[in-house]
């Protein structure tokens, strides 16, 4: 008789937890789906002096099929999602109203390609600074999330046609 009750007492504290264990995982999951987009390999391109526009630039990866449809900035009042792509043999920049992301396939923002531009910066972006970063992003269902990231400001060796582009 002991035995069977401490077995029904382990069987109810197992479900206890397992009821708790479940409880405790559901915000999380929920927010997680909040949080779709992850942004890694982030950075922003040093400026020189005199110079008002900079680029930044990151890897966008998605669990689900979302797109950017706008980013803000504290370094500047305009920031454009841009791509550069030869044409002719003639570097071209295009501003794009928004840059749609597959699901699980990685969009890397580089020099060269794609990138975040910033105009009329407010001040010069020197190295070892940081620059916050908000992203707008919508979902199939027209729903609309953000997420902010902080950027560092990096130097660049290569004198790439972005750059200069951007000069
Ligand atoms: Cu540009």
């Amino acid at each position: 008789m002991q035995n069977f009750l401490q077995q029904k007492l382990f069987r109810a504290t197992l479900a206890l937890l397992l009821t708790i264990g479940y409880v405790l995982t559901m915000p999380a999951s929920a927010a997680s789906a909040e949080n779709l987009v992850s942004i890694k390999d982030a950075w922003v391109r040093a400026t020189n002096p005199g110079q008002e526009v900079g680029a930044a630039y990151m890897t966008f990866l998605s669990a689900k099929n979302t797109t950017l449809i706008s980013v803000e900035s504290d370094a500047t009042k305009s920031v454009e999602i841009h791509n550069m792509s030869m044409e002719n043999g003639v570097m071209k920049m295009r501003m794009m109203e928004s840059l749609p992301l597959v699901a699980n396939k990685p969009y890397k923002l580089a020099p060269g390609g794609f990138h975040l531009m910033l105009f009329d910066l407010k001040k010069p972006l020197n190295i070892g600074e940081p620059v916050n970063f908000t992203l707008t992003f919508k979902n199939k269902n027209k729903h609309q999330f953000k997420q902010t990231i902080k950027v560092m400001v990096q130097s660049s060796d290569e004198d790439s046609a972005a750059s200069k582009l951007h000069k």
